[in-house]
């Protein structure tokens, strides 16, 4: 039998698989028209290091979330006016809030209550007067998980990087950055050479391991500002901030020319070789997201019509 975890251990290990989004503290928005409640609440939540909002009633609700941007949601059911339950399905209606972290407080007993709640996807139903320690846990706790949660959907299970939709956002972000800052930025896009071939000699099992190879080797020797991500099934993109084509070029073919370097053995024992070819666009002044994408992918068929094994901006 394995032997019992420790739950502070575990919650160690998860803090860990989260890792930098701990340095991000939680955000708590608690909705309450009792404020000296929500003040004590606040105040235990802020001696727990979390970043606390409160508001007395639903009005601004939703202007409040969207500005906060909490990790969870405490909220009062009994409010005049609108009680939590009609707000939270409200909420649930707002793009970005469908899975937003909710916990009810009532000092209402009725069984009625904790259903609805549950129906409208809350964390759970906490009885007022709610002892604090337990209201602060409860909160880390639902955070926690919500977090390690997003970490998880964020990247690939192969490789760890990060997955499609992700490296997109952080495109956004970069190429509104680099406009605003008047940096150069590079957008690549990877792709394992007759990646098929490497499954059909040497094993599904194999590609696998070339795939995690490639995406350890981008990781390492990037910088911690680049963005990497799994694209497609062998394919990959890096976002390069604060680099032109040029620099860029230079960056991925010496990628390009570690890769090469890696031996992989094959599930019959043989030793063999893998290539990439890369597509560069760099930022221009009329490009978008969608612009840089097709850039990327034009200039690696190029690389791929050219004969493989080699960078093309
Ligand atoms: P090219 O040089 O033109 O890129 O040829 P290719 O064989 O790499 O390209 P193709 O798109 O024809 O084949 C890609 C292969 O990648 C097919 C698919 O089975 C394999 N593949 C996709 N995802 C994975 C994966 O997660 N693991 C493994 N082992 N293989 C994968
Ligand atoms: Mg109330
Ligand atoms: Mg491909
Ligand atoms: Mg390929």
């Amino acid at each position: 039998l394995a032997k019992p975890v420790d739950p502070a251990m575990l919650a160690e290990r998860l803090d860990q698989v989260i890792g930098r989004d701990l340095a991000r503290p939680y955000r708590v928005l608690i909705i309450d028209d009792d404020e000296i409640v929500s003040a004590e609440y606040a105040t235990a939540m802020g001696a727990a290091g979390m970043e606390v909002r409160t508001l007395s009633d639903a009005a601004g609700a939703v202007e409040a979330i969207r500005g906060f941007l909490p990790d969870l949601l405490v909220l009062d059911q009994r409010m005049p006016g609108c009680t939590g339950l009609e707000l939270a399905a409200v909420l649930r209606q707002q793009e970005g809030m469908a899975s937003l972290p909710i916990l009810f407080l009532t000092a209402a007993t009725e069984l009625g209550d904790k259903r609805l709640a549950l129906d409208v996807g809350a964390e759970d139903l906490l009885l007022k007067p709610v002892a604090l320690p337990l209201l602060v846990t409860q909160v880390r706790a639902r955070i926690r998980r919500a977090r390690l949660l997003q970490a998880m959907m964020a990247r690939d299970s192969l490789t760890g990087t990060l997955n499609h939709a992700m490296v997109q956002d952080h495109l956004v972000t970069e190429v509104a950055r680099a406009r605003r800052e008047g940096k150069p930025l590079s957008f690549a896009m990877i792709d394992v050479d007759r990646f098929k071939r490497v499954n059909d000699e040497h094993g599904h099992a194999a590609g696998d391991r070339v795939l995690r190879a490639l995406a350890r080797l981008l990781r390492q020797r990037l910088r911690r500002s680049d963005i990497v991500g799994r694209y497609g099934g062998e394919e990959f993109a890096v976002v390069l901030p604060n680099t032109t084509a040029e620099e860029a070029a230079l960056i991925l073919d010496g990628l390009r020319r570690g890769f090469l370097a890696i031996g992989f053995r094959g599930a019959d024992d043989a030793l063999f070789h893998v290539s990439f070819s890369a597509g560069i666009a760099p930022l221009r002044p009329d490009s978008d997201v969608a612009s840089l994408n097709l850039a990327a992918d034009a200039a690696l068929y190029f690389a791929k019509r050219a004969g493989r094994d080699r960078v093309h901006v």
